[in-house]
Protein backbone atom coordinates (compact mmCIF):
# COMPACT_ATOMS: atom_id res chain seq x y z
CA UNK A 1 0.00 0.00 0.00
CA UNK A 2 1.60 3.22 -0.71
CA UNK A 3 2.15 5.72 1.74
CA UNK A 4 0.35 9.39 0.75
CA UNK A 5 0.30 12.06 3.00
CA UNK A 6 -3.52 12.49 2.96
CA UNK A 7 -4.90 15.99 3.95
CA UNK A 8 -8.84 15.78 3.49
CA UNK A 9 -10.75 17.81 6.03
CA UNK A 10 -13.94 16.79 4.83
CA UNK A 11 -13.23 13.37 7.00
CA UNK A 12 -12.96 14.63 10.11
CA UNK A 13 -16.28 13.97 10.82
CA UNK A 14 -16.14 10.41 10.87
CA UNK A 15 -13.21 10.29 13.16
CA UNK A 16 -13.10 13.04 15.29
CA UNK A 17 -14.78 13.65 19.22
CA UNK A 18 -16.50 10.71 20.93
CA UNK A 19 -16.57 10.31 24.72
CA UNK A 20 -14.21 8.03 26.30
CA UNK A 21 -15.65 4.10 25.75
CA UNK A 22 -14.85 2.81 29.25
CA UNK A 23 -18.48 1.31 29.39
CA UNK A 24 -18.58 0.23 26.02
CA UNK A 25 -19.96 -3.31 25.67
CA UNK A 26 -17.72 -5.58 24.97
CA UNK A 27 -17.39 -7.68 21.77
CA UNK A 28 -15.69 -10.75 21.24
CA UNK A 29 -12.07 -11.31 21.52
CA UNK A 30 -10.13 -13.02 18.53
CA UNK A 31 -6.76 -14.47 19.28
CA UNK A 32 -4.27 -14.44 16.10
CA UNK A 33 -0.63 -16.50 17.34
CA UNK A 34 0.44 -14.12 20.04
CA UNK A 35 -2.15 -11.55 19.45
CA UNK A 36 -5.23 -10.90 20.68
CA UNK A 37 -7.95 -8.31 19.31
CA UNK A 38 -10.63 -7.27 21.18
CA UNK A 39 -13.67 -4.92 20.76
CA UNK A 40 -14.07 -4.30 17.04
CA UNK A 41 -16.56 -1.34 16.26
CA UNK A 42 -17.13 1.24 13.69
CA UNK A 43 -19.38 4.05 13.93
CA UNK A 44 -22.85 4.03 12.05
CA UNK A 45 -22.77 6.71 9.15
CA UNK A 46 -25.54 9.10 8.11
CA UNK A 47 -26.54 7.77 4.36
CA UNK A 48 -24.86 10.73 2.41
CA UNK A 49 -21.33 10.02 3.99
CA UNK A 50 -18.54 8.20 2.28
CA UNK A 51 -16.26 7.81 5.17
CA UNK A 52 -16.45 5.66 8.47
CA UNK A 53 -13.52 4.80 10.76
CA UNK A 54 -13.11 1.43 12.29
CA UNK A 55 -11.83 1.00 16.11
CA UNK A 56 -10.31 -2.05 18.15
CA UNK A 57 -7.79 -2.93 20.37
CA UNK A 58 -4.85 -5.35 19.78
CA UNK A 59 -2.86 -6.60 23.00
CA UNK A 60 0.43 -8.61 23.29
CA UNK A 61 1.66 -11.02 24.96
CA UNK A 62 5.66 -11.47 26.88
CA UNK A 63 7.56 -11.94 23.52
CA UNK A 64 5.52 -10.74 21.29
CA UNK A 65 7.06 -7.98 18.71
CA UNK A 66 4.62 -7.27 15.57
CA UNK A 67 3.24 -4.47 13.66
CA UNK A 68 -0.25 -4.03 12.33
CA UNK A 69 0.62 -3.31 8.64
CA UNK A 70 -2.88 -3.48 6.47
CA UNK A 71 -6.21 -3.67 6.57
CA UNK A 72 -9.10 -4.19 4.30
CA UNK A 73 -12.37 -4.55 4.76
CA UNK A 74 -15.22 -5.60 1.96
CA UNK A 75 -17.12 -2.48 2.74
CA UNK A 76 -14.55 -0.13 1.70
CA UNK A 77 -13.23 0.79 -1.45
CA UNK A 78 -9.93 1.67 0.34
CA UNK A 79 -8.49 1.63 3.77
CA UNK A 80 -5.93 3.88 5.74
CA UNK A 81 -4.46 4.02 8.88
CA UNK A 82 -4.77 7.01 10.24
CA UNK A 83 -3.63 9.12 13.19
CA UNK A 84 -5.58 11.96 14.71
CA UNK A 85 -4.30 14.53 16.54
CA UNK A 86 -5.61 18.15 17.53
CA UNK A 87 -3.60 20.72 17.96
CA UNK A 88 -4.76 24.35 18.90
CA UNK A 89 -8.36 23.47 18.60
CA UNK A 90 -7.88 22.01 15.84
CA UNK A 91 -8.39 18.23 14.42
CA UNK A 92 -6.76 16.78 11.80
CA UNK A 93 -5.69 13.83 10.65
CA UNK A 94 -2.32 12.48 8.79
CA UNK A 95 -1.20 8.40 7.59
CA UNK A 96 -0.27 6.40 10.88
CA UNK A 97 3.67 5.55 10.68
CA UNK A 98 5.20 2.36 10.77
CA UNK A 99 5.90 3.15 14.54
CA UNK A 100 2.52 3.83 15.63
CA UNK A 101 1.49 0.67 14.76
CA UNK A 102 4.06 -1.72 16.75
CA UNK A 103 2.90 -4.25 19.53
CA UNK A 104 5.53 -4.80 21.74
CA UNK A 105 5.60 -7.21 24.73
CA UNK A 106 2.35 -6.98 26.60
CA UNK A 107 1.98 -3.03 25.51
CA UNK A 108 -1.47 -2.42 23.40
CA UNK A 109 -2.25 -0.90 20.36
CA UNK A 110 -5.64 0.96 20.95
CA UNK A 111 -7.59 3.01 17.90
CA UNK A 112 -10.49 5.15 19.43
CA UNK A 113 -12.14 8.19 18.64
CA UNK A 114 -9.31 11.40 18.26
CA UNK A 115 -6.92 8.84 18.06
CA UNK A 116 -5.22 5.71 15.52
CA UNK A 117 -8.07 4.97 13.30
CA UNK A 118 -8.95 2.75 10.45
CA UNK A 119 -10.38 4.90 8.12
CA UNK A 120 -12.93 3.38 5.63
CA UNK A 121 -12.50 5.55 1.92
CA UNK A 122 -15.06 4.92 0.20
CA UNK A 123 -18.22 3.05 2.04
CA UNK A 124 -20.06 0.64 -0.18
CA UNK A 125 -23.15 1.16 1.36
CA UNK A 126 -23.75 3.52 4.66
CA UNK A 127 -23.29 1.57 8.06
CA UNK A 128 -26.41 1.10 10.12
CA UNK A 129 -26.30 0.59 14.00
CA UNK A 130 -26.46 -3.17 14.80
CA UNK A 131 -24.73 -4.99 11.73
CA UNK A 132 -21.46 -6.50 12.02
CA UNK A 133 -18.66 -5.71 9.31
CA UNK A 134 -15.56 -8.19 8.59
CA UNK A 135 -12.78 -6.08 8.68
CA UNK A 136 -9.56 -8.05 7.87
CA UNK A 137 -6.16 -6.96 9.96
CA UNK A 138 -2.65 -8.50 8.49
CA UNK A 139 -0.34 -8.55 11.14
CA UNK A 140 4.21 -8.38 9.84
CA UNK A 141 4.40 -11.85 11.64
CA UNK A 142 1.22 -12.97 13.25
CA UNK A 143 0.12 -12.85 10.14
CA UNK A 144 -4.06 -12.07 8.99
CA UNK A 145 -7.54 -12.56 11.15
CA UNK A 146 -10.31 -11.22 10.37
CA UNK A 147 -12.85 -9.70 13.33
CA UNK A 148 -16.57 -8.40 13.08
CA UNK A 149 -16.50 -4.67 13.77
CA UNK A 150 -19.95 -3.30 15.36
CA UNK A 151 -21.64 -1.43 14.23
CA UNK A 152 -22.75 0.91 17.16
CA UNK A 153 -22.90 4.55 18.15
CA UNK A 154 -20.34 5.31 21.15
CU1 LIG B 1 -9.06 9.35 9.35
Amino acid sequence: MALLLLWLPAMLTACGDGSPTADATTAGEVAIGDLVVSDPWIRPTAPVANVAAFYFTVTGSDDVDDRLVAVTSPRCEAVEIHQSSEQDGVTSMRLAEPEDLVVIGTGRLQLEPNGLHVMCLGTVEPVTAGETIPLTLQFEHAGSVTVGASAEQR
